[in-house]
């Protein structure tokens, strides 16, 4: 595996040299257990993974109970070790049911804000996600709050033009949570199904930057709660005569008697809900725990989402976090095309972590 790929030569290396824990016999009769050589083998293994050395431990114990039927067959093994892994980090995995009726058991507007250190894949997540909710004919619009860094806008413009979604910007420099809000109120009117805002690279140690967190999310919830304003549309029509104004008025009745299915549809889109996940880039090892740490001390996050999959890195360190910490791993990316990004699947997580070939790929799923 990667992370067990050398953990897998040192592990073929115990299972061949180090002696078994019981006699050929009494193998066959109830099976054997793992030496201590090979165990330790696994715990360094995994915590050059960034399982980091509790979890590394808490499995190791577990395998060290664990009888197999030939413990020098190392399929049988990692099959289990597969199982165990899956099983942590099944609760943050999103039901696909979930996933497949737009994610997050919504069927309003939702509003998804990206956010993350600098670099960690925010703007590319973005322009994924607009694609591939828009594909599946969710309406969807992005949100340029990254007015920090100059290049910022431009990138993400290119990103909805690929993606063929609307983008609300604004000037370099100006507030981001002033953009969130004229989003959201666009968002609103044009009924959309998802919103996804972009926003500046931050370190968590850069106070000013992260101060602007809670700014947004409280302008997203002003938004949120004020009523629908009227589209320009509506307002021009009060600057009409009142017989003219009465026509229409009962045209528009007449219109919604009609599409009375369309009219409820609207209706529930008023439902919004609002949920800012982290992005994470797998690459950075154990400081995934820390960063969720310090940016929840900012902002409720609602989910995560992996970036750099691809890499060597496995990420690891999503096995300890899923132990303190229940966010769901909405999706996964893996790659730099439009299309790289697949919703987060426990058991296609441990496969690649521990495996030695390159078979397990997000990409089949
Ligand atoms: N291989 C690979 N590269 C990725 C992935 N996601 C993002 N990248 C690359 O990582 C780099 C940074 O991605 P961005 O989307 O610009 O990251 P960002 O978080 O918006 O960056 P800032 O706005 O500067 O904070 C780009 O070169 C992306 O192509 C991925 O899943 N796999
Ligand atoms: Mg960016």
């Amino acid at each position: 595996m990667l992370v067990l790929a050398k953990s897998a030569r040192h592990l073929q290396g115990a299972l061949s040299n180090a002696g078994l824990a019981k006699s050929s016999l009494a193998r066959h009769l109830s099976g054997s257990i793992l030496s201590q050589q090979t165990l330790k083998n696994i715990e360094e293994a995994f915590i050059e993974a960034d399982l980091g050395y509790q979890c590394a431990k808490e499995i190791v114990e577990k395998l060290a109970h664990r009888k197999f039927n030939d413990p020098s067959n190392l399929s049988e093994i990692q099959q289990y070790l597969r199982e165990l892994i899956a099983k942590k980090l099944i609760k943050c995995q999103v039901e696909q049911k979930a996933h497949q009726a737009k994610i997050a058991i919504h069927d309003g507007l939702l509003v998804i804000v990206l956010l993350g250190l600098n670099g960690a894949g925010k703007t590319s997540s973005a322009g994924k996600l607009a694609a591939r909710f828009q594909k599946r004919g969710e309406k969807t619009i992005l949100a340029a709050c990254d007015t920090f860094r100059a290049a910022a806008k431009e990138q993400i413009s290119i990103w909805a033009q690929k993606a063929n979604v609307q983008i609300i910007t604004a000037q370099q420099a100006s507030d981001p949570a002033a953009l969130a809000y004229r989003a959201l109120a666009s968002a609103r009117q044009n009924n959309a199904d998802k919103l996804i805002i972009d926003t500046a690279g931050r370190l968590d140690s850069d106070a000013n930057l992260m101060q602007q967190l809670p700014k947004m999310a409280r302008a997203l919830d002003k938004q949120k709660n004020s009523p629908l304003e009227k589209n320009t549309q509506e307002k021009n029509t009060q600057e009409k005569n009142t017989q003219e104004l009465q026509q229409e008025l009962q045209q528009e009745l007449q219109q919604e008697l009609q599409q009375g299915k369309e009219k409820q549809k609207e209706k529930r889109k008023e439902k919004i809900a609002i949920q800012f996940w982290l992005v994470l880039d797998a690459t950075l090892g154990q400081n995934l725990k820390t960063q969720v740490k310090r940016f929840s001390e900012h902002v409720k996050l609602g989910g995560l989402l992996v970036t750099k999959l691809d890499s060597s890195a496995k990420a690891g360190a999503l096995v300890p976090l899923a132990q303190e910490n229940s966010l769901p791993i909405y999706f996964v990316s893996n790659g730099e095309k439009i299309t790289d990004i697949v919703p987060f699947d426990a058991k296609i997580f441990a496969e690649k972590l521990i495996q030695i070939d390159d078979k397990s790929n997000y990409k089949n799923s």
